[in-house]
């Protein structure tokens, strides 16, 4: 079989991982990020300005530097959760799950039945991950393909046991700027204000409880470390319009500039 190590793996064998964030749709941009300390690479088509075209050479950038390809979905676009897994993508991260539906509809479209509904046509994952036989390509699929969960509203929080309760929905990954946004109705737009901290550990002791991944968007380096202290298992970064600013800043500073 293909792919002996996973992301799957790696998380539920206890690992963190820091996940490198990319909105850019240059294939070569992906690629350097790849091949940098990042565990995993997630592509953003929610905020980011991914293109189905630009998944798939994304992917295929990540999946040749030997790392796991995320990839997180526009809003309820599930269509395209089922056509990511296809380009060798392991792991769909979904905004905005606030209902068991929300949670049931993504399962559907990143699990094969008896769990979900996914059509079978995974022609470029398999050649990307050598697979042998489509076989081994869906025995592969039941314990390493992730439906990630975005817990980031009000909503979300009132339905959080039932929503991780759904058979499929393997973690939560919480946005901590939405979060922020419905917790204060509107008034607050701060993923690192302390307001949200009791909201972010009960997402994590319900994860764990449930016996599902906890995952989260770290707004910057120190916020990275100390959810991965709290418990947090997969952690973004900040993003690729991050690393590009900050990296110039800092190098030309440390030039004297
Ligand atoms: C949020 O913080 O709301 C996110 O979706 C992170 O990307
Ligand atoms: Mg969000």
């Amino acid at each position: 079989m293909a792919k002996s190590y996973t992301l799957a793996q790696t998380l539920r064998s206890g690992e963190t991982t820091f996940l490198g964030w990319v909105g850019n749709p240059d294939p070569l941009v992906v690629e350097t990020i790849a091949r940098s300390r990042f565990g995993a690479i997630n592509l953003d088509m929610q905020h980011g300005w991914h293109s189905p075209e630009s998944i798939m050479n994304g992917v295929r950038s990540v999946v040749l530097a030997n790392k796991a390809a995320v990839v997180r979905i526009p809003v309820g676009d599930f269509a395209f959760a089922s056509r990511a897994l296809d380009m060798g993508a392991e792991a769909i991260i979904a905004p905005m799950i606030n209902t068991v539906a929300d949670a049931q509809a993504l399962v559907d479209a990143t699990k094969y039945p008896p769990l979900g509904k996914r059509s079978w046509g995974p022609v470029r994952g398999m050649t990307l991950g050598g697979f042998k036989s489509p076989s081994d390509y869906l025995a592969w699929t039941r314990d390493n393909v992730l439906a990630l969960a975005m817990i980031e509203t009000v909503e979300a929080i009132a339905n959080l046991d039932a929503i991780l309760s759904v058979p499929g929905i393997d973690g939560v990954f919480v946005g901590p700027s939405d979060l922020s946004l419905t917790l204060s109705e509107g008034a607050v737009i701060d993923g690192l204000s302390p307001t949200i901290n009791p909201t972010v550990s009960h997402i994590l002791s319900r994860a764990r409880a449930h016996g599902k991944i906890a995952a989260m968007f770290g707004i910057n380096a120190a916020h990275a470390k100390s959810l991965a202290a709290e418990g947090y298992q997969l952690i973004a970064v900040g993003t690729d319009n991050m690393y590009l600013t900050k990296g110039c800043n800092d190098l030309v500073e440390a030039a004297g500039g």
